[in-house]
């Protein structure tokens, strides 16, 4: 029998990253894309030393329990909302996330998200390929604009800020955020961000975009009531989570035309999406891509990997998200 730990990919990754694990590790992988039950995660992770997750296999008490051997969960995601944290460091699991690595191309995403909602890309591409543009008026799929407009920004972490960089000094957007902490003067000026309370941001933001985590705290943090307090000619960007907007009150605002338009990425209980927000026009919807670009994608893989790799070998994780109590 091997003495080499062992460990459990959870879902299909790079060949080349199960390979370099492979020079470490007894694995085994999932590059068939099976979507495993918690049940079956947790009879593969049972006798395992380590796990490689994408940020949908949810980490709890119970598979903890469950699983006596692991050490470390390493997640292929800057977001860790399907660790419970408290539990991981109890039970002396090590979780891991992979911070850095996919700012910029996150940030890209924003901004695209931001671009295509505000002049309407999606809308006007499904009008052409419906055979509906017969001839041009004034005011075809007539926009927001983006340049000179007032750029919001709900949390204010490193991907916020690449936001707000794009924002101030490419398009010359005034940039206004919330954040639960402030940043420091340098951090503003470099951003050219003005830190302002959150009904203000409502209340001001020609684009809003959200750049939180999902905690209890953040759960439906845009619903009915600060929906009613943005402007009726305002967008509003998810990249963030699910579950930080109530869908089907954004629906609602997007029908009555409360507020001009939506750019989403995330959904609460995605794959699957609210119906309403597929029957409405003004808004653009992505499968959860911000930071599908190859190269980002193979960082982030890399990444997740050295996390096991270290930590596994006794050194210290590179990027760390608890501190896990001995067990
Ligand atoms: C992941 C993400 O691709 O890193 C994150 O937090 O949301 C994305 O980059 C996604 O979570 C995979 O499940």
């Amino acid at each position: 029998m091997s003495s080499k730990p062992r460990i459990l990919v959870a879902r299909k990754i790079f060949p080349e990253v199960i390979e370099r694990l492979s020079q470490h590790f007894d694995v085994e992988s999932n590059q068939d894309d099976v979507l495993w039950s918690d049940a079956e995660l947790i009879e593969r992770l049972k006798d395992k030393d380590g796990a490689l997750t994408t940020g949908t296999q949810p980490i709890n008490a119970a598979l903890l329990a469950a699983c006596p051997k692991l050490k470390i969960v390493s997640n292929m995601t800057v977001g860790y909302n399907n660790f419970d944290v408290a539990a991981m460091t109890a039970a002396g699991v090590l979780g891991t996330n992979t911070p850095d690595v996919l700012t910029e191309t996150t940030a890209d995403f924003g901004f695209a998200l931001l671009m295509a909602t505000a002049r309407r890309v999606t809308e006007s591409e499904h009008y052409l390929r419906a055979g509906k543009w017969t001839r041009w008026s004034y005011d075809m799929f007539a926009g927001a604009e983006v340049h000179g407009s007032t750029l919001g920004i709900l949390g204010m972490g490193r991907i916020g800020q690449g936001i707000a960089k794009r924002g101030a000094h490419g398009f010359g957007m005034n940039v206004i955020y919330h954040n639960r902490s402030r940043l420091t003067p340098e951090l503003e000026a470099e951003c050219k961000a003005s830190y302002v309370s959150k009904e203000e941001l409502l209340a001001k933001a020609d684009h809003l975009v959200l750049v939180l985590p999902y905690t209890p705290d953040s759960h439906h943090a845009i619903g009915a009531v600060e929906l009613a307090q943005m402007q009726s000619t305002a967008t509003l960007i998810n990249i963030a989570r699910g579950g930080i907007v109530d869908d089907k009150a954004l629906a609602e605002a997007l029908i009555e035309r409360r507020i001009a338009g939506a750019g989403l990425d995330v959904f609460e209980g995605e794959p699957s999406v609210y119906p309403g927000l597929l029957q409405v026009p003004n808004v653009v919807l992505t499968p959860h891509i911000a930071s599908a670009t190859v190269k980002t994608r193979l960082k982030m893989s890399t990444l997740a990997a050295d996390n096991l790799i270290a930590y596994l070998q006794g050194q210290a994780p590179i990027t760390p998200v608890n501190q896990p109590l001995a067990r």
